[in-house]
């Protein structure tokens, strides 16, 4: 994804492939509460028993997140890390991202070579996207509750994220959203780029989730370019 970069703090190495061992990077961002922790944990169950994983989460006064997730055991312990932003989520994703990129290495030193990293972004606004020096894909998570004019809105997640997630599905007759309406307007406004829509409520709900994440992994080590992406 191609995103116009702030780089202002951003002098970050072009990211590594599969070839040095780095793992694969998928950013999960999205507005609060639209369900980025249940996707982290509903993917753990689905993906762990054949991938390596490792999680990041970012909050701002807290380690809300990844304690969740601690505590539900979705994976052990030391591989779920924290980020405390202090600040507004998209510094630390974006314009600073140098606590996140010492979470992930830190991790994969200790715990050795990971397939996965899922990277939670704090939750934020319609203009929340990551750095291209953080992470291989972005993934971007609006719920059925914030209204079926959300997609329509626009900024960068809902137009150019690699993949739009339109969480809480089961929620739509009784907030009155019509996901036909949330469908054309996402078609509209991301042209070819993919969108599922999921409800959590059963974990199992986030397969088509995971495997899209699949797919973008074997893509990406199929890609012999030991650089995958370039940061200008
Ligand atoms: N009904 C319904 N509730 C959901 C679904 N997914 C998540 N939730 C609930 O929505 C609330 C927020 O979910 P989280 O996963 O914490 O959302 P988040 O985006 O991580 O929130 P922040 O990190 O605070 O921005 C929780 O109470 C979840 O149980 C869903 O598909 N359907
Ligand atoms: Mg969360």
């Amino acid at each position: 994804m191609h995103l116009p970069h702030h780089t202002h703090h951003n002098e970050v190495p072009a990211r590594r492939g599969p070839s040095s061992g780095a793992a694969f990077r998928v950013g999960i961002g999205g507005p609060v509460g639209t369900g980025k922790t249940a996707l982290v944990a509903a993917l753990c169950g689905l993906l762990a028993d054949d991938l390596q994983i490792g999680v990041v989460t970012n909050d701002i006064y807290t380690t809300e997140d990844a304690d969740t997730l601690r505590r539900r055991g979705v994976l052990p312990a030391e591989r779920i890390g924290a980020v405390q932003t202090g600040c507004c989520p998209h510094t630390a994703i974006r314009d600073d991202i140098t606590a996140n990129l010492d979470a992930i290495e830190d991790m994969e030193a200790r715990e050795g070579p990971l397939d996965l990293i899922l990277l939670e972004s704090g939750g934020d606004n319609l203009t929340l996207t990551f750095s291209s020096g953080l992470i291989d894909v972005q993934l971007f998570v609006l719920d059925v509750a914030g209204g079926d004019k959300v997609p329509r809105k626009g900024g960068p997640g809902v137009t150019r994220s690699d993949l739009l997630v339109i969480n809480k599905t089961d929620l739509a007759p009784l907030v009155g959203a019509d996901l036909d309406v949330m469908a054309r307007d996402s078609a509209a406004q991301r042209g070819d780029l993919p969108v599922r829509f999921v409800s959590l409520v059963d974990p199992a709900g986030a397969q088509p989730i995971a495997d899209w994440i699949l797919h973008e992994l074997a893509h990406w080590r199929a890609d012999t370019g030991a650089v995958t992406v370039d940061v200008d």
